[in-house]
């Protein structure tokens, strides 16, 4: 029998937390895959917070199960200071989809939630980003040229800035607090303890009890599907 990855133990139970299936040892099947999610701007679906629910539930309806999904933060914005707060959460989810072909799926996400290019760490409808992908190591070395200097964005692995983001950080500890960044090999516990007092970017309060969950949200409307 395959040895389950350590990310799936099973976690206490935390309000807000949500685990869709109970044996998550019966997911070795897939790729252990961590996504991040933020909003600060009204999208097509609603609030920040209905935004990301539906993003999940899109990823859903395109055939990819939320493995486990954290409680969503208000967070203060990271880059220009003059943008609304932002909302955060994070989610383990199963594909065997490589990694470039998730990443067109979550673009795609983010179109339809009507996401416009933004001025860097401007603000944004949905912004879906692949924080790790089966623990690969991808382009890593030249992860600064890429993003800051080169015109062409390339799939970067794990995301960079995950260790300097309380509002990556957070959401990650709620899910995976066995997992250790591929590259620093620290614990998400272990990195918010060296940013105790960031001001950017930091944890304003958890906001995932005062809406209805993101399972009952699909009854609310039926968005378009989107296709893979
Ligand atoms: N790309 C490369 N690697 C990845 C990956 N692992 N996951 C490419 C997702 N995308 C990846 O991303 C720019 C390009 O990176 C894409 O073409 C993709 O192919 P983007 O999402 O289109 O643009 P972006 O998000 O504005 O850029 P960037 O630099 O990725 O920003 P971040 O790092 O996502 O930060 N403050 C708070 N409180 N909460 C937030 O969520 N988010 C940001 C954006 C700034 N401040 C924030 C928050
Ligand atoms: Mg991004």
């Amino acid at each position: 029998m395959p040895q389950a990855d350590p990310i799936f133990q099973q976690l206490p139970r935390t309000p807000g937390v949500h685990s869709r299936c109970e044996n998550l040892h019966a997911s070795t099947k897939f790729k252990m895959i961590i996504i991040g999610m933020g909003s600060n701007v009204t999208s097509r679906w609603g609030d920040s917070y209905r935004t990301i629910a539906e993003g999940l539930n899109q990823l859903e309806g395109a055939g990819i199960p939320i493995l486990r999904h954290s409680r969503f933060y208000r967070t203060s914005p990271l880059g220009p200071a003059d943008q609304p707060d932002y909302f955060n959460a994070a989610a383990i989810i199963g594909t065997s989809l490589p990694a470039i072909a998730l990443l067109s799926l979550l673009k795609k996400i983010e179109t339809a939630a009507g996401r416009r290019s933004s001025v860097r760490w401007g603000p944004r409808a949905l912004d879906i980003d692949i924080l790790d992908y089966n623990r690969q190591i991808l382009n890593w070395q030249n992860r600064r040229c890429q993003r800051f200097k080169c015109n062409e964005f390339r799939l970067i692995l794990p995301h960079p800035g995950i260790e300097s983001r309380p509002f990556v950080l957070q959401p990650l500890q709620d899910i995976a607090p066995y997992w250790h960044h591929p590259v620093y090999g620290l614990n998400p516990a272990q990195f918010l303890a060296r940013l105790r007092g960031v001001k950017m970017g930091r944890i304003i309060d958890t906001v995932s009890d005062t809406y209805p969950l993101i399972q009952n949200l699909q009854s609310l409307h039926e968005p378009e599907k989107i296709a893979t």
